[in-house]
C-alpha cells in the first residue's frame, strides 16, 4: 500500500489513523477540510489539488470529480494496458480510500431544515469515489465507516497490505451504504413533494436496533431495524429500565399493544396476549384502569404484555407484580413503582415518551408476502362522522361511549374480531376467528367465563366487519346484549336490523370497517 486518498466528513479518529498509515510508508492525498485537520495535527499530506492539477471550487462542490483521481481508482494492476495508460497519463494509483459522505441524514433531521441546506449535504464526489474503489475493490481498499479502521492498519502493518476477503467485505460495505444514503435522499424528496404515492419503484431503508437471540421460534434468525426519520411515540424509540432484552415476538406484540392504546385520552391500559388486546380498561387513575383490563381476563393477561398511558405509580405496580407479565410500557414510573416492578427478575420495563402520537397520515404499512411487498396507508381513522342508526332502538348517551370503547379494541384485534364492552372496560374479545359467529361466540364466552354472564347484560358488542347473517345478533340478543357496532353494507343487513328489532337492540352502522390481518 503506497497511497491513500482521505476526505471525510465525520472527522472522528481520523489523525490518528492518517499519523499510523503515515508510519507504515503511506503518503496521502486530502481534500480542503480534511487536510487542514490532519495538517494542524502534524500529518503530512499532500492537496488534493496537487493531483488534481485543478482548484477546488464552487464552494467545494468540486474536490476530487477529477479524471486524475478515478483513473488512479479504477485502473486494474494486474491490466497491462491499464498500467500503461496510467504511465502516459502520468496518473499514481490510489490503493486506499477513506471517504465519509456529507452528512445528510444528520441534516434532514434537524428542526426547521430548509431544502437548500439539504440539497447542499448531498454528497456527489464521496459516493463516486467510494464507487470507483468498490468497483475495483481488488486493488483498492475502501473505507467507509471509522469502525473499520482498525482493522486495516493491523493488516497492513501485519501484510503490507489489506487482503482479498477484507476488501471485499468493505466493498460490500459501500454499497450498502451508499445505496442507504441514496434511499434516504429519495425519501427526502417525496416527503418534500408530499407524495403518498405509490412509484413504479420503491426503495426503502432502515437502520438496525438490535440483532435479537432468535426470531418468531428459535429456530428463525432475525434483527430489529428503525426507520429513519420521525419516530416519537413508536417502539423503536422506547428505554428499557430493566429485564432481559426484548424478542422479536414481544416488540410484535407490544407493538399492537401500543397502537390500540393510542387511541385512548383518559387512563388506559391495554393488555395483550399475541398481538391481540385481552384486556382493556380505562378508568379516573392508572391503579383502576389496570384492575379492570385485569379482572376482564386474568388468565390470558398471565405472560402477556401490559401497556398504560399514564405513570405508572406504587400501588399499580404491587397489582401488576401479583402475577408474572412479560413487558410493562408507559410513559413514567414513579420511584417505588420501579422499585417494585425490579423486584422480579424476568418483566421487562420500558419507558416510551411521547406514548400516544400517532404515526402521520402520510406513514406507510407494509406487508411482507412471499416474493413480493403489499403496501398501504395506515389505518388512523377510527369513525366517521356520520353514523347510521337504523333500528327502532337508539343508542343512549352512556351506550355510545360504551359502543365507542368496543370499536376502539375491535380495531386491533385480528380479523374477524368480535369486542365486547362496558363501562370503559372490554368484557369478552373474540380476535382471529376464520368466521364471524365463532368470534361473536367467543366474545361472548370469555366474558361469561372470567365475568359471569351477568356482566354481558346491557353490554355493547362491537364487530370489525358487517354481518353477513343475524347469526350474531342472535347471539348477543341470547346473552343480554343491548346494543351493537358494526360497519353494516352486507346485502342481508335488513335481517340484522329485523333481528335487532325484535330484541329490542340498537345497533349502529359506521360504514367503516377495521380489518386487521
Ligand atoms: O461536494 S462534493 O460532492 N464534491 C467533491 O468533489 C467531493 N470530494 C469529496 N463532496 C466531495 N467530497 C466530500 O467532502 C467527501 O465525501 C467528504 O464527505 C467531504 C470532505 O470534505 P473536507 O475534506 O473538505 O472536509
Amino acid at each position: 500500500m503506497k497511497r491513500a486518498l482521505i476526505s471525510v466528513s465525520d472527522k472522528a479518529g481520523i489523525v490518528e489513523f492518517a499519523k499510523k498509515l503515515v508510519e507504515l510508508g503511506v503518503e496521502i492525498i486530502s481534500t480542503g477540510g480534511t487536510a487542514k485537520k490532519l495538517i494542524e495535527n502534524g500529518v503530512k499530506v499532500i492537496g488534493i489539488s496537487e493531483v488534481t492539477g485543478f482548484p477546488e471550487c464552487l464552494d467545494g462542490r468540486v474536490k476530487t470529480l477529477h479524471p486524475n483521481i478515478h483513473a488512479g481508482l479504477l485502473a486494474m494492476r494486474s491490466n497491462e494496458e491499464h498500467m500503461k495508460q496510467l504511465e502516459e497519463l502520468n496518473v499514481t494509483p490510489i490503493d486506499l480510500v477513506v471517504v465519509n459522505l456529507y452528512p445528510f441524514k444528520q441534516t434532514i433531521l434537524k428542526d426547521g431544515v430548509t431544502r437548500e441546506e439539504a440539497i447542499e449535504n448531498i454528497d456527489i464526489g464521496g459516493p463516486t469515489m467510494l464507487r470507483s474503489a468498490a468497483k475495483n475493490f481488488q486493488d483498492v481498499a475502501v473505507v467507509v465507516d471509522p469502525e473499520d479502521y482498525d482493522t486495516v492498519l493491523k493488516e497492513v502493518e501485519e501484510k503490507g497490505e489489506v487482503s482479498y476477503e477484507t476488501k471485499f467485505y468493505l466493498c460490500s460495505k459501500v454499497f450498502e451504504h451508499t445505496s442507504h444514503y441514496d434511499t434516504l435522499i429519495a425519501n427526502y424528496m417525496r416527503k418534500q413533494r408530499n407524495a403518498n404515492d405509490y412509484p413504479e419503484t420503491i426503495s426503502m431503508t432502515f437502520e438496525k436496533v438490535q440483532d435479537m437471540r432468535y426470531g418468531e421460534n428459535p429456530h428463525q434468525k432475525a434483527a430489529f431495524y428503525r426507520e429513519v426519520g420521525n419516530t416519537k411515540g413508536c417502539l423503536t424509540n422506547a428505554k428499557q429500565l430493566h429485564g432481559k432484552a426484548l424478542s422479536f415476538n414481544n416488540i410484535n406484540d407490544t407493538n399492537g399493544a401500543l397502537e390500540l392504546l393510542k387511541e385512548f385520552d383518559e387512563p388506559t391500559v391495554v393488555a395483550c396476549k399475541h398481538a391481540n388486546p385481552c384486556g382493556v380498561g380505562s378508568a379516573d387513575n392508572i391503579c383502576d384502569a389496570y384492575l379492570k383490563a385485569y379482572k376482564t381476563d386474568p388468565v390470558s393477561i398471565y405472560g402477556g404484555i401490559i401497556v398504560a398511558n399514564r405513570e405508572i405509580d406504587k400501588d399499580t405496580a404491587e397489582e401488576i407484580n401479583k402475577i408474572f407479565v412479560e413487558i410493562v410500557v408507559a410513559p413514567s414510573y414513579s420511584e417505588e413503582a420501579i422499585e417494585e416492578l425490579t423486584k422480579k427478575k424476568n418483566i421487562r420495563v420500558l419507558t416510551l415518551e411521547n406514548i400516544l402520537q400517532k404515526q402521520p397520515d402520510t406513514a406507510y404499512d407494509l406487508k411482507k408476502v412471499s416474493g413480493g411487498l403489499l403496501i398501504q396507508t395506515i389505518d388512523n381513522e377510527l369513525l366517521p362522522n356520520d353514523l347510521e342508526v337504523l333500528t327502532k332502538a337508539k343508542p343512549s348517551k352512556e351506550q355510545m361511549e360504551d359502543l365507542k370503547f368496543a370499536w376502539k379494541v375491535v380495531k386491533f384485534a385480528k380479523s374477524n374480531g368480535i369486542a365486547i364492552g362496558k363501562d370503559k372496560m372490554s368484557l369478552g374479545v373474540g380476535p382471529g376467528q376464520v368466521n364471524r359467529i365463532w368470534a361473536c361466540k367467543q366474545a361472548i364466552r370469555h366474558a361469561a367465563e372470567h365475568l359471569g354472564a351477568d356482566s354481558l347484560k346491557g353490554a355493547s358488542l362491537a364487530s370489525d366487519a358487517y354481518f353477513p347473517f343475524p347469526d350474531c345478533v342472535e347471539e348477543a340478543a341470547k346473552a343480554g346484549i343491548t346494543c351493537i357496532i358494526q360497519p353494516g353494507g352486507s346485502i342481508r343487513d335488513k335481517l340484522s336490523i329485523e333481528a335487532c328489532d325484535k330484541y329490542g337492540i340498537a345497533m349502529v352502522f359506521t360504514g367503516m370497517r377495521h380489518f386487521r390481518h
